[in-house]
């Protein structure tokens, strides 16, 4: 953050003084509120869960007021997906292996396409969302990205959707805060989006000091932490 008088330059996007002297964010009409893969089995109860996962819904409900436009996506797997560790013989959950594309963590199977897992957490209340993007589809490449997969080639199509219609920043919340939040802000910065992450509507996995890490690379990326008592409609 490079302070400049009365404008603040972030990852080269102006502030305008109202918001700095304010320190609040209003969302507009080029803003989007992407809610991440708050679904059951990110939450207690299911198959991956999030310490604390569900505390994200309120916080989510209580902001989508604020914004013009709503994405959600959904993490959506294969049975016998390449991120699961029991499609493998010899690993466990939360061990790695090495695939085509790099090291994937192994996870105990989660959010299997169809399931009552996968579905999105009931208490979420967006009715005004206007697209569902699933990801992780692809039985041997996982994505925690919402816009691209792991392999870091692929694209999900939401760059496009969301430059198509005219959206230029994106403010992210959901699950989990250093595996799909990180990734899908990371490529949102290097895509060219300004980002916010609402840090108290997100909640992290934090496996082998990875919520550190995510956020130190975040900020690197030129992402923007905040708090969702900064966002007014
Ligand atoms: C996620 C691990 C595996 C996430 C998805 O949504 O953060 N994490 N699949
Ligand atoms: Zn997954």
């Amino acid at each position: 953050l490079l302070l400049s008088g009365t404008t603040a330059i972030v990852a080269g996007a102006a502030l305008t003084p109202r918001q700095l002297l304010a320190d609040t964010l209003s969302p507009d009409t080029n803003s989007a509120l992407i809610v991440i893969d708050v679904q059951n089995c990110f939450v207690p109860g299911g198959t991956l869960p999030v310490a604390d996962g569900k505390a994200v819904v309120p916080v989510i409900n209580h902001l989508a007021p604020a914004f013009d436009n709503i994405v959600i996506t959904q993490d959506w797997h294969t049975p016998e997906h390449a991120s699961f560790a029991s499609s493998y013989d010899t690993k466990k959950p939360f061990e790695t292996t090495e695939l085509d594309y790099g090291t994937q963590v192994l996870w105990p199977d989660h959010c299997v396409q169809g399931t009552d897992d996968a579905a999105l957490v009931d208490e979420l209340d967006l009715p005004t969302a206007e697209l569902i993007v699933r990801k992780g589809y692809h039985q041997h490449i996982d994505s925690y990205s919402a816009f691209f997969e792991a392999d870091r080639k692929t694209p999900t199509g939401l760059q496009g959707y969301l430059k198509e219609r005219g959206i230029t920043s994106v403010y992210l919340a959901g699950l989990a805060t250093d595996f799909c939040v990180a990734w899908t802000a990371i490529d949102a910065a290097e895509s060219g989006f300004t980002v916010y992450v609402i840090e108290d509507a997100c909640r992290g996995i934090d496996l082998n000091g990875s919520l550190a890490k995510a956020w130190d690379a975040m900020t690197k990326a030129g992402v923007i932490r905040i708090q969702s008592s900064s966002i007014t409609a």
